[in-house]
C-alpha cells in the first residue's frame, strides 16, 4: 500500500481523503492556496505545502506547483478529489510521467470521456440508448439547423468539452438556434478553451439518474446503485438521493447495466459515475461519463458502506476488487443536502464572511462532511459549498424526518446558507411522494 499521498484539493473533499487515509495508515500531504491557510484539513495531514495565491489559477489549478509540491514531499500518489484537476488529462498525465501515481482513470479514458460527443458516440456503438442529437460536433449553421429539422424543436446546445449542464442552451426555433450558436461557441471557448458544441433534442420534463461504477486494473466492472440527481438549480445539485424514488426496478437494472457495459467499454479504472436522464415516459438516454469521484458520493457509501475513497486508493494501488456485484446490497434510503454559502435573498450568489457560528446536527444516521468551524472565513475563491449534510434511514419516510430535523438542527451563523431552501424542498408534498423533475426547484422557488 502506498505510505504517502498527496491531497490536490482543498475543503470538504480534502478532509474527506484524509480521513480514509488516516484509517489506512497512509501518510497525506495536504496543499494550500494563502487564502486556505486556517483551513481544517491542513490539522488533520502530516505536511502541508503552500502551492500559491487564493485565485485557482495559481494554486489548485497550477500543475507545476502541485507536481513540485509533490516532489519536495517524495509522495507516491496523488489524490485530485472533484473539481479542479480531478477531470484533467494532462495533470492525470503529468503524474504518470513524473512516477506518481495519478488516483483516477488512466489520462487517454478521461480524455475520451471529457469529448461528449465522442462519449456519445461510443454509447450509441454498445447500443446504450442516447438522446437523439448530432452524432458529431456541430460544423456550422446549415449542419445545426439541418439536425434541428431531424430531431425537432426544442434542442439544447451543449459544449463537446463541457459537461454538468455548463454551457447548455435550449433553442425552440431556427431563429434562437441561430442566435444561439454563436453565444454558446464564445462561451464554450471561454469556459472550455474549445469552442465545440453539439446538439441533443431537448428532454422535457426528466430526472438526472446518475449510476456509481467501480472498476480495477483487471477487467472487474461493478456498479453500487443509482443517485438520483434532479433536485438542482442552474444545474448546480442542490440534494441527491438514492435510491431514486419512483423508479421501476426493470429500468434502474436497465440504467446500472448500461452503465457497466459504457465502462466496460471504455476500459474504465478506477471509480467513475454514468449520468442518465430518464424522460416522461419511463425511456432512459445516456448523456455523460463522470471520471472522478462526485460530491455527492456519501449517499452510495451509506446504503452500501462502501467507502468508495479507500476503494480508489487500492485500485490505484493495483490491488484487485474484492467486491463482488452478487454480494453488493443497498440498505435503505440515504439523502444528502448541500449546504452553500448562499445568499437566497440575492439570487444565491456566494456569500462569503467569517462563520460566527457553527453547530453540525447528530445522532443516529446523520453524518456531517464539512470543513467549517467557528471563525473561520469563507473564501471568495471557490465554489460555495460549506459542507454536506446526509442522512441514512431505513426507509424513505424516516430518511426524510430526519434531514429536516437535522437541518433544523444546524447552526450556521455569519453567512447565509442553503438550509432554509433544503427544508422547503424535503417539506414539499412532491418531494415527499418522488413526483420531481428537472423543473422542480424552480417552481418551487416560484410558488415561494
Ligand atoms: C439534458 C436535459 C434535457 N435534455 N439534456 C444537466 C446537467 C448535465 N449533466 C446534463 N443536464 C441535462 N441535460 C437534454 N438533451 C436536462 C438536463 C438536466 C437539467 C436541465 C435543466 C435544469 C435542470 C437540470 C437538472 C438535471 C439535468
Amino acid at each position: 500500500m502506498f505510505s504517502r499521498i498527496l491531497v490536490a484539493n482543498r475543503g470538504e473533499i480534502a478532509l474527506r481523503i484524509i480521513r480514509t487515509c488516516k484509517e489506512l495508515g497512509i501518510e497525506t500531504v495536504a496543499v494550500y492556496s494563502k487564502a486556505d491557510k486556517d483551513a481544517l484539513y491542513l490539522q488533520y495531514a502530516d505536511a502541508h505545502v503552500c502551492i500559491g495565491p487564493g485565485e485557482s489559477d495559481g494554486s489548485y489549478l497550477n500543475i507545476p506547483s502541485i507536481i513540485s509540491a509533490a516532489e519536495i514531499t517524495d509522495i507516491e500518489a496523488v489524490h485530485p478529489g472533484y473539481g479542479f484537476l480531478a477531470e484533467n488529462s494532462h495533470f492525470a498525465e503529468v503524474c504518470e510521467s513524473s512516477n506518481i501515481v495519478f488516483i483516477g482513470p488512466s489520462s487517454e479514458v478521461m480524455t475520451k470521456m471529457g469529448d461528449k460527443t465522442q462519449a456519445r458516440n461510443i454509447a450509441v456503438e454498445n447500443k446504450i440508448p442516447v438522446i437523439p442529437g448530432s452524432d458529431s460536433a456541430i460544423e456550422n449553421q446549415q449542419h445545426a439547423l439541418k439536425v434541428a429539422h431531424e430531431i425537432g424543436y426544442p434542442v439544447l446546445i451543449k459544449a463537446s468539452f463541457g459537461g454538468g449542464g455548463r454551457g447548455m442552451r435550449v433553442a425552440h426555433n431556427d431563429m434562437s438556434l441561430v442566435n444561439s450558436l454563436a453565444i454558446a461557441q464564445r462561451e464554450a471557448k471561454v469556459a472550455f478553451k474549445d469552442s465545440s458544441i453539439y446538439m441533443e433534442k431537448y428532454i422535457e420534463p426528466s430526472r438526472h439518474i446518475e449510476v456509481q461504477i467501480v472498476a480495477d486494473k483487471y477487467g472487474n466492472v461493478i456498479h453500487l446503485g443509482e443517485r438520483d440527481c434532479t433536485i438542482q438549480r442552474r444545474h448546480q445539485k442542490l440534494l441527491e438521493q438514492t435510491p431514486a424514488p419512483n423508479l421501476k426496478d426493470q429500468l434502474r437494472e436497465d440504467i446500472c447495466k448500461a452503465a457497466i457495459k459504457l465502462a466496460k467499454a471504455v476500459n474504465y479504472t478506477n471509480v467513475g459515475t454514468v449520468e442518465f436522464l430518464v424522460d416522461g415516459e419511463g425511456k432512459y438516454y445516456f448523456i455523460e461519463m463522470n471520471t472522478r469521484l462526485q460530491v455527492e458520493h456519501p449517499v452510495t457509501e451509506m446504503v452500501t458502506g462502501i467507502d468508495l475513497v479507500k476503494e480508489q486508493i487500492r485500485i490505484a494501488h493495483g490491488e484487485r476488487l474484492n467486491l463482488r456485484q452478487k454480494k453488493i446490497k443497498s440498505e435503505g434510503v440515504s439523502i444528502e443536502c448541500r449546504i452553500n454559502a448562499e445568499d437566497p435573498d440575492n439570487g444565491f450568489r456566494p456569500y462569503a464572511g467569517k462563520i460566527t457560528m457553527c453547530s453540525a446536527p447528530g445522532g443516529k444516521g446523520v453524518r456531517v462532511d464539512s470543513h467549517v468551524y467557528a471563525g473561520y472565513e469563507v473564501p471568495p475563491y471557490y465554489d460555495s459549498l460549506l459542507g454536506k449534510l446526509i442522512v441514512h434511514k431505513k426507509n424513505r419516510e424516516e430518511a426524510i424526518a430526519c434531514m429536516k430535523r437535522a437541518l433544523s438542527e444546524y447552526r450556521i451563523e455569519g453567512v447565509k446558507t442553503t438550509i432554509p431552501l433544503h427544508l422547503n424542498i424535503i417539506s414539499d408534498p412532491r418531494f415527499v411522494t418522488g413526483d420531481i423533475d428537472t423543473h422542480f426547484v424552480e417552481n418551487l422557488m416560484d410558488e415561494k
